[in-house]
């Protein structure tokens, strides 16, 4: 069963600018009892065509494999396998992850054995009230589709159907099979054309005629149009639809985290990054938009500034998924991003414009972020006692570090200050040159994020920033990218803890706790100083540390030269952010408390309330 299975796998195919490749590249994998001698055969005989790489940390290698999937626009694929127990729900995390971001994710957990001869197995959890309970069912509500083999020849309907998942633009998300270790085992006579090379596309749906209509009646009422520009139109390759529709009619466009890189930093139109991390120009024109035209996007809390931003706009859901087309009773047009705005191109040609007003207002205020951006990322904190630079300023000096770092270079991040920072400030020029996951925005998932976009694109530079926290939290698929020779240039903040959720708990009106490490319980000795560029060295990276801006500057230039991956630690202060732009965001702040700071923010919070959308 494991042999047809890798075998099956390595049939599909994809055709991406005309070059036929394999869907998937390959399988992340970490053995153990419960995948070793069923899984590791099979991928051990198809290894020429199917290769199989050896990860440190499951969580990791999933991130990775996610995040190649991500770094392909959801063209091309990893698996993943695992044995039973801890090495599959090491996984459950990343499945979650896949699952928020609608990425898509082949998990191949091993999982008990059928005949239950042997039970309890070692890492069997036993249930007693069900017996066809087994630790893979954690990934059931965090997988789009899920199945366990327990006869081989449940392949023949199981493959097709994860590989439909996998590959559908609206139910787009992680697979889990979970291959009972027997089964992985044992023989079955296959039909041969099961196994025959086939090649998978990718549907592209276009709108509804009679809801096409409708979406172009309600643009044509539009005065004021502002497009946020989600995941959806990366994924769609609608980059060049969205700007000829931008700028056919004089329509501005803001971008999510997951949108982010669909227009050029230095389009005219191009208003930055929207909502609790978007730029000052993008939300002022969120506040006074009639019309909110959301393009493949999920619309979550931090776009919509939990649902404080669009004023007053009516709000027109461009989507292939029904579930976000209906979200905020929005008007919904379920199609494609690319086939949606040819489409509303075609039909409003000629015959309608946004107000010559609010397309002039916009670029004007476009002009004027770009040079805020040129100023804030130029900046350098004067050099002193207390002299520490904060994310802005090193942000400024990685991309200094490269001529054409918007074209060159993709920055790969997830959790922390930075999601803030570079969604402001990061310039990018080429679709795909930002890469956040912040559907889930997992800890962790920078490092091995990054060797997933390295795998998916070895002729660019993959720049991975990163705060103390998340590296701390796993930084083992560093081993990987030196091992495989996936060079990654990893840009370590060190701000000595958790410093957005320090300052988010002070907002709140909390005290220093629990965060940075100044405020945690700490034994005699207090908490350790942690030479972040010796850890480094020591899992085979090349590895500095720097002391200011002009510092980084320099390494960086080394870094961009090293052929093994390369890591710089600088110090940076936990305090200062980017203080342009960015707007509310719903936390819930305690109703009663002893603490005058925290009635305070709760009194705030109550006011913010009344401006939320209901
Ligand atoms: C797996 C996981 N655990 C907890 C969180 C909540 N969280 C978000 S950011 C953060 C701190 C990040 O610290 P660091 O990476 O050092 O970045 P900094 O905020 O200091 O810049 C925490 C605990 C999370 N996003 N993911
Ligand atoms: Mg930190």
């Amino acid at each position: 069963m494991a042999q047809a299975l890798v075998r099956y796998l390595a049939a599909q195919h994809i055709e991406i600018d005309g070059e036929r490749l394999p869907l998937f590249a390959g399988c992340f994998a970490i053995f153990g009892h419960g995948n070793v001698a069923g899984m590791g055969e099979a991928l051990s005989q198809q290894r020429a065509r199917f290769p199989t790489y050896r990860a440190h940390n499951e969580q990791g290698m999933a991130h990775a494999a996610i995040a190649y999937a991500k770094a392909h626009f959801r063209r091309r694929m990893m698996a993943v396998t695992t044995s039973i127990g801890p090495g599959a729900t090491n996984m459950v995390t990343a499945a979650a992850l896949a699952h928020v971001n609608r990425l898509p994710l082949l998990l191949l957990p091993g999982d008990v054995f059928v005949s239950r001869a042997p039970d309890p197995v070692l890492q069997q959890i036993e249930d007693g009230t069900d017996g066809s309970v087994s630790a893979n069912d954690c990934f059931r509500p965090v997988s789009r589709y899920f199945d366990r083999i327990m006869r081989p020849e449940q392949l023949l309907t199981a493959l097709p159907r994860a590989i439909a998942i996998l590959t559908d633009p609206a139910q787009c998300g992680p697979v889990t099979l979970a291959l009972p270790q027997d089964v992985q085992t044992e023989a079955y006579d296959y039909p041969e054309a099961f196994f025959e090379d086939r090649l998978v596309r990718i549907r592209s749906m276009p709108a509804d005629v009679e809801e096409l209509e409708l979406a172009v009646a309600a643009i044509r009422e539009a005065k004021r149009p502002l497009i946020v520009s989600g995941g959806g139109v990366l994924y769609a390759n609608a980059s060049a639809a969205l700007c000829a529709f931008a700028e056919a009619f004089g329509v501005p466009v803001c971008e999510t985290q997951a949108g982010k890189s669909a227009l050029p930093w230095h389009h005219p139109l191009q208003m930055g990054a929207v909502g609790v991390t978007g730029s000052p120009v993008a939300n002022e024109l969120a506040r006074d938009a009639d019309l909110v035209l959301a393009i493949g996007t999920r619309l979550q809390d931090f776009t919509t500034g939990s649902h404080s931003l669009f004023g007053q706009a009516k709000l027109l859901s461009i989507n292939v998924n029904a579930l976000d087309a209906l979200k905020w009773r929005g008007q919904s047009l379920m199609a494609d991003a690319n086939w949606a705005l040819m489409q509303l191109n075609a039909q409003l040609e000629g015959t309608w414009l946004a107000d010559a007003s609010w397309s002039e207002r916009a670029r004007r205020l476009a002009h004027g972020w770009r040079e805020t951006v040129q100023s804030i990322t130029n900046r350098r904190t004067p050099p002193g006692p207390d002299y520490l630079p904060y994310d802005g300023e090193v942000i400024g000096a990685v991309q200094r570090s490269h001529p054409d770092s918007p074209r060159h270079d993709i920055v790969v991040c997830a959790a922390g200050t930075l999601p803030a920072e570079l969604h402001k400030l990061w310039r990018a020029g080429v679709p795909g040159g930002y890469h956040m996951e912040y559907g889930f925005s997992c800890m962790g998932y920078e490092v091995a994020g990054g060797l997933g976009v390295k795998m998916a694109h070895p002729e660019r530079e993959v720049i991975v920033m990163v705060g103390d926290g998340s590296y701390l939290m796993m930084n083992s698929e560093l081993t990987t990218s030196v091992m495989l020779g996936h060079k990654l240039i990893v840009v370590l903040l060190d701000n000595r803890g958790y410093g957005c959720i320090n300052r988010l708990q002070q907002a709140c009106g909390g005290e220093p706790f629990n965060n940075m490490f100044d405020s945690c319980l700490t034994g005699p000795e207090g908490a350790p100083e942690i030479d972040f560029a010796k850890h480094a060295e020591a899992l085979g990276a090349v590895a500095e540390h720097v002391g200011d801006i002009t510092a980084l500057e320099t390494a960086m230039l080394r870094a961009r030269q090293s052929q093994r991956s390369y890591v710089i630690v600088i110090d940076t202060d936990a305090r200062r952010t980017t203080q342009e732009g960015g707007c509310w965001w719903e936390v819930a702040v305690p109703e009663v408390s002893e603490r005058p700071q925290v009635q305070m923010a709760r009194a705030a919070y109550e006011e913010k309330l009344q401006a939320q959308r209901r």
